[in-house]
């Protein structure tokens, strides 16, 4: 046995016993049956240049710990989906297909121009028997609930929530299992902030924690590497964009440059927490390139440029892996 591949079978053994002892996922029959009709449906449809339909795999939002078995207490990681969401709109507009991995409450596709609190604030009411949308806001509900219509309607947009560690990686594995034979016109895109630490199942409390004896200690352990095990054994064939997010802009560059050697994903995206909605940039091996939103348009998000360059890259690894 090679070194190598004694090295995928030791990462894909720590997460066999990661998944042996997750608590099973709930509706994950139904989750198979949407999914894989979503992937054979689209795989089977004629994309451009004679290909079958791109199909990627946006995660968004970010993962929770749980500490408790009946969970009253959990730890988060930071996102607010709006990269996820922003980058789905992107990618369905170039002519993808979006199986869209989102943290159950973070922002959703066409939905980033509504208030915070749509349905209390966009209604009024001008008699007792009928309901309309207030005229501030009638474009953006409209294009909202139309584009996010007709995406699913055209089975463009898959949308599957998750909230724990648990789920997330459980539902990655399945949907990376789903785009196994569409290779490289498959892609992953992950822009969730994923968890680095966790509370193993079987050694977590059933019930709450008990407070009022002082401080509380508790144990995490490390979430086994998913960019491994997707590259080597999940989806090999297919294209892997990862997210490097740091707050110390001194050392994000140095720390996506590392991600790009040791997992070998096709491109870094590196973004600084308090700057990611104005700069990006992508960390590849043809080099390293910043992602700027347009200034000169009022409406213009980074999104639409990294999207775009993201795009071309795939229709390369594409050309490429079929010569
Ligand atoms: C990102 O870096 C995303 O761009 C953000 C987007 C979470 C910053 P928002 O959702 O923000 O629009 O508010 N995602 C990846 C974060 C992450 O956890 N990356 C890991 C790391 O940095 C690698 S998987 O080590």
């Amino acid at each position: 046995m090679s070194s190598i591949s004694g090295l995928e079978e030791a990462v894909e053994d720590e997460f066999n016993s990661f998944f042996e002892s997750s608590p099973p996922l709930k509706n994950m029959d139904k989750i198979l049956e949407t999914l894989n009709r979503f992937i054979e449906l689209n795989s089977s449809s004629q994309g451009a240049n004679g290909e079958g339909r791109r199909i990627v795999c946006v995660t968004s939002g970010g993962t929770t710990v749980p500490l408790e078995q009946r969970c009253v207490r959990y730890i988060d990681n930071f996102s607010s989906g709006n990269r996820g969401a922003a980058s789905t709109e992107n990618f369905v507009k170039a002519g993808y297909a979006v199986i869209f991995l989102y943290r159950r409450g973070t922002c959703q596709p066409y939905c980033r121009s509504l208030p915070d609190d749509p349905f209390l604030e966009c209604f009024e009411f001008p008699d007792q028997t009928n309901i309309q949308v207030h005229t501030s806001h009638l474009e953006a509900v409209k294009s909202a609930v139309l584009e996010q219509q007709t995406a699913i309607a055209e089975d463009r947009l898959l949308k599957l929530p998750f909230s724990t560690i648990y789920e997330y990686l459980q539902m990655l594995r399945l949907i990376a299992n789903g785009l196994k034979d569409v290779g490289p016109c498959s892609m992953f895109y992950l822009a969730a902030a994923v968890s680095d630490f966790y509370v193993p199942w079987n050694s977590m409390t059933e019930h709450k924690i008990e407070s009022g004896s002082g401080p509380l200690d508790i144990r995490l352990a490390q979430v086994p590497k998913m960019l491994s095990v997707l590259r080597t054994n999940w989806a090999p064939k297919a294209f892997c964009i990862s997210f490097k997010l740091e707050t110390d802009s001194k050392i994000l560059i140095e720390k996506a440059t590392k991600a790009l050697g040791k997992y070998k994903v096709h491109a870094v995206v590196a973004n600084e927490l308090s700057t990611r909605k104005e700069e990006v940039v992508v960390v590849s091996s043809s080099g390293n390139v910043v992602v700027r939103c347009d200034s000169d348009k009022p409406k213009s998000i980074v999104e639409d440029n990294l999207i775009r360059l993201i795009v071309d890259r795939h229709s390369t690894y594409i050309k490429e892996s079929h010569p």
